[in-house]
């Protein structure tokens, strides 16, 4: 997270998680069951779930929490990699998730617009040139924009594909680690961190995943 402020899990609501891959962070993640976790697609797709673990209820990575394995992980069908069309993922856990300062978040069912403010939590960098995770947890508030407006900036990017919004605040944006994280509006969760060229870089707004079009993706995975 770019240009945020430090914040706790029970500030946030207690539904953000953190991926670790043989123990180390690289990812953020969104509890919406005790059982399961909404991330990107990118997040889990080139890793073998069973190096895969979910972190809960910590603040500081450097807390234990509670920590959970990997049962299995679902991508959509129509996710691309080199595009990031469709970059969500259900993760099943091998047990649920419960304990202190964990709750769920429900999936969005509400409406935005241009100009409206969501909130992107996370353990990512806190500057485009950094390689190292925030142990603290940290949070910021970012402006949804028109498609439009994004798709000019991303000129070269051929298709900001139906599946993604855009969002950006001067100095403030998500960044490396934040991926998979959930954003929240209202409440609710309704965006997660996809990509963006650099981070809180004036010409390049964040790249988000929305719920809306991701949605009966996440339930069907989360009824099999
Ligand atoms: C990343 O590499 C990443 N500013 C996530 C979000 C953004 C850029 C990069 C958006 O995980």
């Amino acid at each position: 997270i770019v240009g945020g402020t430090a914040t706790t899990q029970s500030t946030v609501g207690g539904y953000v998680v953190n991926l670790r891959y043989d123990g180390t962070f690289y990812c953020g993640g969104s509890l919406v069951t005790r059982m399961y976790v909404v991330t990107a697609a990118h997040c889990v797709s080139d890793y073998q779930a069973s190096r895969m673990t979910v972190q809960g209820g910590v603040s500081k990575l450097s807390q234990t929490g509670v920590i959970r394995r990997v049962a299995r992980t679902y991508v959509p069908g129509s996710y691309s990699s080199s595009r990031l069309n469709m970059d969500v993922a259900v993760i099943r856990l091998q047990s649920s998730m419960s304990g202190s300062n964990i709750a769920t978040i429900p999936l969005c069912s509400v409406q935005w617009k241009p100009g409206d403010y969501m909130r992107v939590s996370g353990w990512g960098t806190t500057q485009s040139s950094s390689s190292q995770p925030s142990n603290q947890l940290r949070t910021v508030q970012i402006q949804l924009i028109r498609k439009t407006v994004c798709q000019r900036a991303y000129q070269y990017q051929d298709t900001l594909y139906a599946s993604t919004f855009c969002a950006r605040s001067s100095g403030k944006d998500s960044c490396s680690g934040d991926s998979g994280g959930g954003v929240i509006y209202r409440n609710q969760l309704c965006g997660i961190v996809s990509w963006g060229l650099g981070c809180a870089n004036a010409n390049y707004p964040g790249v988000y995943t929305s719920i809306h079009r991701a949605r009966s993706f996440i339930v069907r995975a989360m009824n099999k």
